[in-house]
């Protein structure tokens, strides 16, 4: 481990952290050390939110909309430029397979040309007052913009949270995940090269608990946002509220997909096992339980699980279907909820069990699917943030209703039906940010608001709701009588 790595990045320098602390990173597909990262502190939290703080005041607060959003568009084609090298650099990092790694460059780049065109398209209004009275309604960016985010998608994270922060005019403090962060440095490499101003993006390297606590608990910023677990969304949450900082979380989830007996089954099943495979269930919107009517649950479920005992697991060089969890802890956290569901006499479908011969070493588990499943167990309430599908029998509408609803979830939900009335009936009332009929988008679509309610957590990414959030609306009223 290098001691003098540096790798973070506060007002246009590369530098190690304060006390010269670093981090091992390890490839999850053979778990070996693959390089360092900066161990930052709060010192360096400090030094990146007053670099942040004078960027915004001066040259990115004199930054014309449009400027800031050829930067970015410009960032955008660099990024296309890179691909290859940047989804290799993913892939080793974090294990997920070379294909999956691929489309996450190519919408990372998407992400800074639909907010590098978005920049000067954020309009105000005007509102009818008394007369006499012009009123204007202007959208300001919030400031200096917190980030933290996690492992799974760290390129895609970095063109979701990032690109959007800037195109609204905020400067940016960013503390990506310990566990997977190597493409996020060379993501940061490329803004400089294409001359995003120094101060206004800055990247501390470090683990949660020292550089994340002191940047969500810092008075300097302006606004925060956070990708990753409920209980560290609580923490974040709470230390945010001490300065008044306001937040959005995204924070997970236990997405269902509703199978009804009307459903097209053959467009359902590989989308549904795609949508818990991705990432290796890896995914805050994995799709990782199935509802089935329970007139063809035994025959569907059946079929799901010729195809999940047919998925690939292996390397990320190996591109398979499905490649390693990111570190030892979530291969135990996984195998803890397959374990525990054996002991509760809960059937295994399909694959399962970990063919230790097929692979030496790494963080595997098997892609598994499970059921019938009681809708109140652990593994049909908790995030197991892995492979893992559970199947649930239901009645009627009004039981597959109560049975999605019925969690501290709500992120995302899949409704596979022909029948138009149902689908809209359903739709509007599941508790959840997105909702796909006839189809599944675990992670896509960038210009789709995404975000939860209840446990999933709170405001909106993606798109224009992104802009929205971080921006604050400023009313003028001018006196024109
Ligand atoms: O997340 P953490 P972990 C869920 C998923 C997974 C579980 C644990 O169920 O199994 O969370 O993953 C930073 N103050 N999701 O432990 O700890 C941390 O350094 C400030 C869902 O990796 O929440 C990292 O940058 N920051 C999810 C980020 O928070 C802190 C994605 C996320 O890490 C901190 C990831 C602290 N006290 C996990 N502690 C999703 N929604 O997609 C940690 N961090």
């Amino acid at each position: 481990m290098s001691e003098s790595v540096k790798t973070i990045f506060i007002n246009g320098k590369w530098s190690q952290a304060h006390g010269g602390g670093a981090i091992d990173v390890l490839a999850p597909s053979n778990g070996a050390s693959i390089g360092s990262i900066s161990r930052g502190v709060a010192q360096d939290i400090d030094a990146a939110v007053a670099a942040a703080r004078q960027a915004f005041e001066g040259v990115w607060g004199n930054t014309a909309a449009v400027d800031r959003g050829r930067l970015l568009s410009r960032l955008g084609l660099k990024i296309a430029e890179h691909a290859e090298e940047l989804a290799q650099l993913e892939a080793l990092d974090t294990g997920k397979a070379m294909k999956l790694a691929r489309s996450d460059v190519a919408a990372t780049a998407r992400y800074f040309e639909y907010y590098g065109g978005a920049a000067d398209k954020l309009h105000g209004e005007t509102i009818p007052f008394l007369e006499g009275y012009q009123v204007l309604i202007i959208r300001e960016p919030r400031g200096v913009a917190g980030h933290i985010i996690p492992w799974n998608y760290p390129a895609q994270m970095f063109g979701r949270t990032i690109a959007a922060a800037l195109a609204a005019g905020n400067t940016t403090v960013l503390k990506p995940a310990e566990e997977a962060c190597l493409s996020i440095i060379r993501l940061t490499e490329l803004a400089q090269e294409v001359g995003i101003p120094a101060g206004v993006l800055n990247v501390v390297t470090g683990y949660g608990e020292e550089a994340g606590a002191a940047l969500s608990s810092h008075a300097g910023i302006d606004f925060l946002s956070f990708t990753g677990s409920p209980e560290v969304g609580t923490l974040i949450q709470k230390a945010a509220a001490d300065n008044h900082v306001p937040c959005v979380l995204e924070l997970g989830g236990k997405s269902p997909q509703i199978v009804f007996d009307d459903a097209d089954v053959e467009k359902a099943l590989p989308v549904i096992v795609g949508a818990i495979i991705q990432n290796t269930g890896q995914t805050c919107s994995a799709g990782s339980r199935v509802l089935i009517q329970r007139s063809i649950y035994e025959e569907f479920v059946a079929a799901l699980a010729k195809r999940i005992n047919a998925v690939r697991v292996g390397s990320h060089e190996a591109d398979l279907d499905c490649g390693p969890v990111i570190s030892a802890v979530q291969c135990e956290r996984v195998q803890g909820f397959l374990d525990r569901a054996h002991a509760d006499g809960i059937t295994v479908i399909g694959q399962g069990k970990l063919d230790a011969s097929a692979v030496s070493s790494g963080f595997y588990v098997k892609p598994t699917l499970l059921g019938p499943v009681d809708e109140t167990h652990e593994l049909a309430q908790d995030e197991v943030f892995g492979p893992v599908l559970v199947a649930i029998p239901f009645d009627d509408e009004e039981d597959a209703l109560r049975i999605a609803n019925g969690t501290d979830f709500g992120l995302i939900a899949g409704i596979w039906s022909e029948n138009g009335a149902r689908q809209m009936r359903l739709a509007k009332k599941l508790r959840v940010g997105q909702v796909y009929i006839n189809g599944y988008g675990a992670g896509g679509g960038i210009e789709l608001p995404f975000g939860g309610f209840k446990r999933s957590g709170h405001g909106r990414e993606k798109g224009f709701e992104a802009l929205k959030e971080y921006t604050v609306a400023k009313t003028i009223v001018i006196n024109h009588k």
